[in-house]
């Protein structure tokens, strides 16, 4: 059940330098008045998102594919990728404050086992502060704490989520877009996508496609460490510099995250809370990450395969009718992407395959109110911002798929198109504002 990825070597494309702001960001307030935050982050307030980006969702299903164009993205203000974040920068100290730690569960800070799994012996059996990785619990014991969210409500919804991206070009041909692609070019399939802030700064140009595509894009921390091994300000450091990439990258500020490992307690929920964003788990695991691989492990692929076969067959055989699910899944490496794709068509013939905010109603899974994504209760929402300057941006490519006839149209659709609602959706331009040198860098943990 739980997974436990030791360690990965992450070679980074980068790019140079440059920075300017557009994107429309709700007014900043206060943190918190309650342990759940109500306000959009005033600490983020000053991270200048990136031009180029969509400025709502795609109302249409003509969304970019093919190769990506280069991002210039500053690095110089960001902690080393794949590695802990210092605690005593001016950003980290400014959300510390912000906190209000007597909302915050008093519980201990849990210790490392040398594989870097959290040390569980001698943790009451009682599970005081719920901690998924003793009990698989969800719903808090403390007071105040939001409960996360496990699966879909409703029977036959398969909750689409990939951890761990964007897949940075180590991935070789299976990095971004190449899941990306794939998913525009399967019925215009949505997921969920939480991503590692320190991938976010090595792969810009993937989180703005996956914006541009339609995709949820959540936060799983900057390094990917086991969050209740982290103290209290370690906590705020990983959550912070993943949002800042989020934010200047793409423009938006994400109100979800997933610990890495699942690895959450109630103290680790808390701080989550108040720095606005709701915790995400699973309730089917397909141990991909653990298959062989780059970074990956040694679970022979049949046992995958064998996990996707008994959904499938537990749904048709209609034992599999009490609730939906959310699905683990990675874009990890070459074998969890092969293996994602391999699966999805015969998933999509058996499921309702949905991001998890869509069955769950969440249509704003960030603090910028311009982006209104579809729900059940709300399949075709009219962006808030829908006549507004907003819909001028280009997206971060034109240039159109290579490979099938689907994905060369839709790369090439060259201007805005309408929809029946007279929402205006993205444009594509061919005069990318970003640029251009790309360095490489390399990270290790
Ligand atoms: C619409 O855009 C304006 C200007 O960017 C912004 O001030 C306002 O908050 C936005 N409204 C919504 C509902 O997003
Ligand atoms: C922090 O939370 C406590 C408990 O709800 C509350 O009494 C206190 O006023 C809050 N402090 C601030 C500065 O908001
Ligand atoms: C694990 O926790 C137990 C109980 O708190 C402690 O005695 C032990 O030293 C810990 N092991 C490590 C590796 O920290
Ligand atoms: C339905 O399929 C599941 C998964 O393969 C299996 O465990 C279960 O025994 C099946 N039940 C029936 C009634 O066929
Ligand atoms: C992934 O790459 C490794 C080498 O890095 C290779 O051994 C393996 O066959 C590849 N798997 C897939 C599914 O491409
Ligand atoms: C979402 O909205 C639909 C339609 O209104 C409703 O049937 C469903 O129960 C809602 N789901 C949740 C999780 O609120
Ligand atoms: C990136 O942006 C910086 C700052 O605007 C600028 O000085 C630099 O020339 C740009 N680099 C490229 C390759 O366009």
């Amino acid at each position: 059940m739980k997974s436990y990825i030791l360690s990965l070597t992450l070679l980074a494309s980068t790019a140079l330098a440059q920075s300017s702001s557009s994107a429309a960001a709700p007014q900043p307030s206060g943190t918190s008045s309650g342990t759940l935050a109500q306000s959009s982050p005033a600490w983020l307030s000053d991270v200048k998102p990136l031009p180029g980006n969509v400025q709502s969702y795609p109302t249409t299903t003509q969304v970019p594919t093919g190769p990506l164009s280069a991002v210039n993205l500053t690095l110089s203000g960001y902690p080393p990728g794949w590695a802990s974040p210092p605690t005593d920068s001016p950003q980290v100290q400014a959300v510390y404050k912000a906190i209000n730690w007597s909302l915050v569960p008093n519980s201990a800070v849990r210790t490392a086992n040398k594989d870097g799994t959290p040390n569980m012996s001698g943790y009451d059996a009682s599970d005081p502060d719920c901690w998924w990785s003793a009990s698989g619990c969800t719903t808090p014991k403390h007071q105040g704490v939001e409960a996360d969210i496990v699966n879909c409500p409703t029977a036959g919804d398969w909750g689409l989520t990939y951890d761990d991206g964007p897949l940075t070009s180590d991935g070789g041909t299976w990095a971004e877009p190449n899941l990306y692609d794939f998913l525009a070019q399967h019925n215009n399939q949505k997921a969920a996508l939480f991503y590692i802030g320190s991938n976010v700064i090595a792969a810009p140009a993937a989180a703005q496609r996956a914006l541009a595509d339609g995709h949820t894009i959540c936060v799983h921390t900057w390094s990917h460490p086991a969050m209740t091994t982290q103290s209290n300000v370690q906590v705020v450091a990983e959550l912070y510099w993943a949002l800042h990439a989020i934010k200047e990258v793409t423009g938006i500020t994400p109100k979800c995250w997933r610990p890495p490992y699942g690895d959450v307690d109630d103290r680790v929920r808390a701080i989550a809370n108040q720095m606005g964003m709701t915790t995400v788990i699973w309730d089917e695991d397909t141990n991909d990450w653990n298959m062989p691989g780059d970074g990956g492990g040694n679970l022979p692929p049949a046992t995958v395969d064998g996990y996707f076969e008994g959904w499938i067959e537990a749904r048709k055989n209609g034992t599999d009718n009490q609730h939906g699910h959310i699905i683990l899944e990675h874009e990890l490496n070459n074998a969890t992407v092969s293996m994602a794709e391999k699966w999805l068509p015969q998933i999509q013939q058996t499921f309702r395959v949905v991001p998890y905010n869509q069955c769950m109603n969440i249509s704003q899974p960030y603090w910028e109110t311009n982006f209104v994504y579809p729900t059940d209760a709300n399949p075709t929402p009219v962006a808030a911002n829908a006549s507004s300057s907003a819909h001028t941006s280009a997206v971060a490519t034109s240039t159109p798929a290579v490979g099938s006839g689907a994905a060369s149209a839709a790369g090439a659709s060259s201007s805005s198109s309408t929809t029946s609602n007279g929402v205006s959706s993205f444009s594509l331009s061919s005069s990318v504002t970003a640029a251009f040198v790309m360095m490489a860098a390399a990270y290790f943990m």
